[in-house]
């Protein structure tokens, strides 16, 4: 089992629903057990256009091999209608593996820890809140980061994702889900 932490984000349609969606459907994974999510923020584009961003960071402890894991994460982008017109283009949904235990891979379709958490509020600041003395490899603990990204605007949420899914579907019990996998 490997405990790995991965970013959600979406900015085209009902982003906030999509990513309440997202949660519990990686809950319904029988290959994942979500131990823990961050509070669901509102973030400015970075680097990127298009509407504001509802960002979250989901951690998860997994029997999956990173590679199935990024495959995975494909997969359930694709099924909540993920397109690729062009780099940083708005999506309905994006999942980045953010951590990946303490592993460090630097292939040309895989990098871990994400090249670009270090210098992303709207991945440090949900990452900070759910493990508050989290060291991300070769970079030092994350709350240490967040000066540098303090100008990047991200507003947490007042009221967080109701997912009592995540209780209920410790049986991973899709039937009363009301949610999920699209
Ligand atoms: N890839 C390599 N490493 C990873 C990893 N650790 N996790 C490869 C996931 N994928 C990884 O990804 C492009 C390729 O990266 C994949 O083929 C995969 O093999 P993608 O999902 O098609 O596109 P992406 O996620 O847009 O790419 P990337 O490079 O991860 O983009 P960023 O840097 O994450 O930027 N602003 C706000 N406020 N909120 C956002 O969520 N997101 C982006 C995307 C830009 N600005 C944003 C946000
Ligand atoms: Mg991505």
């Amino acid at each position: 089992m490997t405990v790995a932490y991965l970013g959600l984000g979406a900015n085209l349609g009902d982003a906030r629903q999509t990513l309440k969606d997202a949660v519990v459907c990686l809950a319904q994974q029988h290959t994942i057990a979500v131990l823990a999510k961050s509070s669901f923020y509102r973030t400015a584009p970075i680097d990127a256009g298009g509407d504001d961003y509802f960002n979250c960071v989901v951690k998860l402890e997994t029997t999956l091999p990173v590679r199935h894991l990024l495959a995975l994460c494909h997969r359930i982008e694709h099924q909540f209608g993920r397109e690729r017109p062009f780099r940083n283009a708005p999506r309905t949904l994006d999942l980045d593996i953010l951590l990946y235990g303490d592993h460090c891979i630097d292939e040309p379709d895989l990098i871990v820890p994400h090249p670009r958490l270090t210098e992303r509020a709207f991945a440090l600041v949900p990452l900070v809140e759910i493990d508050a003395a989290i060291v991300i490899p070769q970079h030092g603990r994350a709350d240490a980061l967040l000066a540098a990204v303090a100008s990047q605007r991200i507003e947490k949420m007042k009221s967080p994702c109701q997912c009592p899914i995540l209780g209920a579907l410790a049986g991973k019990n899709t039937e009363s889900s009301g949610g999920g996998c699209r």
